[in-house]
């Protein structure tokens, strides 16, 4: 009796499974199937799943095909299902080739051929990948290009960047080459959407292009340097019924909306005050020393600094007012720290740009208070840390790519109408732009 085991998460099972299936039954005498949890496939990078786990077990179930169905939970369990089921052979789709060998310890490993032309992700997406065009300021696509390899459904196809010209970009990521488009005439009719990256002056520009266009905007944070520039972009796209999300990645942590629900929860008690530092000292892009391209700390990390306080403390502070220090030459601002009352808590928000400081998140409650050592704006770890420390307690998440990945995805998600509200909300979005506006005109700013 030869027992053959085989693993999968079976999205919309299609005849590229369902050949897998056979060929692996066809090995021994008795088939295993392995199907993956959300749990699990979201902590391997598969994000965009479309089915519940029941769904996928049932579709396995009634292919006929499986003498036993299993679910595989959790980072080296094959080889705990090999030991306990007595498995002699291991069988999975070529794609994988080479990265089972180390199983060949416990049993037989067998690479089967991936039946071509057919896949979950392109059924996901009802047969065609969006296409990405990223309209950039010199940032590297390598690490986007890695990040779309991850959520699936989206393909970066084409590039623009007034900076680097004709780079050898065009051409990389094997199968899918970005090509390098002359200008946003260009590129905006061979997308279905836009990335902007450009400088906080340009990117509103751009994104109203894209969305005139009829193309979905992701946006770098701040989407805008007013208000009304960002009420503009949000009612565009709801008007041309388009998804319009500012890419203010820490939003999209796991461990940071865990730590907002238990803040709801009252775990430390009535917040108090919310303390937040993002800073760094290699200014950012090519537009760093520009004013008005909104250069400068507080549309660096501004943005960042201020998602916890408004998350927590709510959008309507009593009062606003900021201390800044300014380069002498190009008037930008290399710190600034940004004060806000609310009627019951305070946040002070410190953001530098050529400035070091600690960048951790501290929020303090009546009961305790919630710690987030740096970088806490690439959140995957805090604590809760009360008066005794016996009754500390300590989360750990995952946090891959940088949030990109996760951004990315939930970008998706939206377009394809899985999910209703961004997770940066409208009124978010408009309150950062109307805060940056604010420090921008010089009310409530002192100069140090
Ligand atoms: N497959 C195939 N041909 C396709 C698509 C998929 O032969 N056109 C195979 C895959 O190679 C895999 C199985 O079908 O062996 C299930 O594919 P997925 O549902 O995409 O699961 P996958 O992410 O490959 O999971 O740890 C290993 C995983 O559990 C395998």
């Amino acid at each position: 009796m030869v027992t053959v085991i085989t693993y999968g998460t079976y999205d919309l099972l299609h005849r590229g499974h369902i050949n897998l299936l056979r060929n692996a039954r066809a090995l021994g005498d008795r088939l295993i199937v392995g199907v993956t949890t959300e749990g699990f496939d979201k902590m391997r990078g598969k994000l965009l799943v479309r089915q519940s786990l029941n769904e996928r077990v049932e579709a396995v179930k009634a292919t006929g095909l499986a003498d036993e169905v299993i679910i595989e939970e959790y980072e080296g369990q094959k080889i705990d299902d090999i030991r306990r089921y007595g498995v002699d052979v291991f069988a999975i789709g070529d794609d994988w080739a080479g990265r089972f060998d180390y199983l060949s310890e416990f049993c037989k490993v067998v690479y089967l051929p991936r039946t071509r032309g057919i896949s979950s992700t392109e059924l996901r997406s009802g047969g065609h990948d969006l296409r990405l065009g990223v309209v950039g300021d010199g940032t590297s696509l390598d690490r986007l290009l890695e990040e779309c390899g991850h959520v699936g459904g989206l393909r970066v196809t084409m590039c623009l960047d007034a900076d680097r010209g004709p780079s050898g970009t065009a051409g990389r990521g094997g199968e899918s080459p970005v090509e390098e488009a002359a200008d946003l005439e260009e590129l905006l009719p061979a997308v279905d959407a836009v990335y902007a990256v450009v400088s906080p002056r340009k990117r509103s520009l751009v994104a109203k292009k894209a969305l005139e266009h009829g193309v979905h905007v992701l946006c770098e944070t701040p989407v805008a340097l007013d208000a009304g520039d960002a009420a503009e972009l949000l009612d565009l796209a709801r008007d041309r019924g388009l998804v319009f999300a500012e890419a203010l990645k820490t939003a999209y942590s796991l461990a940071f909306q865990r730590m907002k629900l238990l803040l709801k929860g009252g775990v430390i008690g009535e917040v108090k005050s919310v303390e937040a530092t993002c800073t760094s000292l290699h200014v950012r892009p090519s537009w760093s020393g520009d004013r008005r391209e909104g250069a400068g700390a507080m549309t660096d990390w501004g943005p960042y600094v201020l998602l916890p306080a408004l998350d927590i403390l709510g959008h309507d502070p009593v009062d606003l007012s900021f201390i800044a220090s300014f380069d002498e030459a190009s008037h930008v601002d290399q710190y600034t720290k940004i004060i806000m009352r609310y009627p019951r808590a305070e946040a002070t928000l410190k953001a530098g740009g050529g400035v070091k400081a600690e960048g951790d998140l501290v929020v303090a409650g009546t009961r305790g208070y919630v710690y987030a050592p740096a970088p806490w704006w690439k959140m995957d770890y805090f604590e809760i840390r009360k008066e005794d420390p016996r009754d500390n307690r300590r989360y750990f998440y995952q946090f891959e790519g940088d949030g990109i990945r996760d951004e990315l995805a939930d970008f998706v998600r939206r377009i394809r109408n899985e999910a209703r509200e961004s997770i940066v909300t409208e009124e978010l979005t408009r309150k950062i732009a109307e805060i940056i506006e604010v420090f921008r005109g010089g009310a409530g700013v002192h100069t140090i």
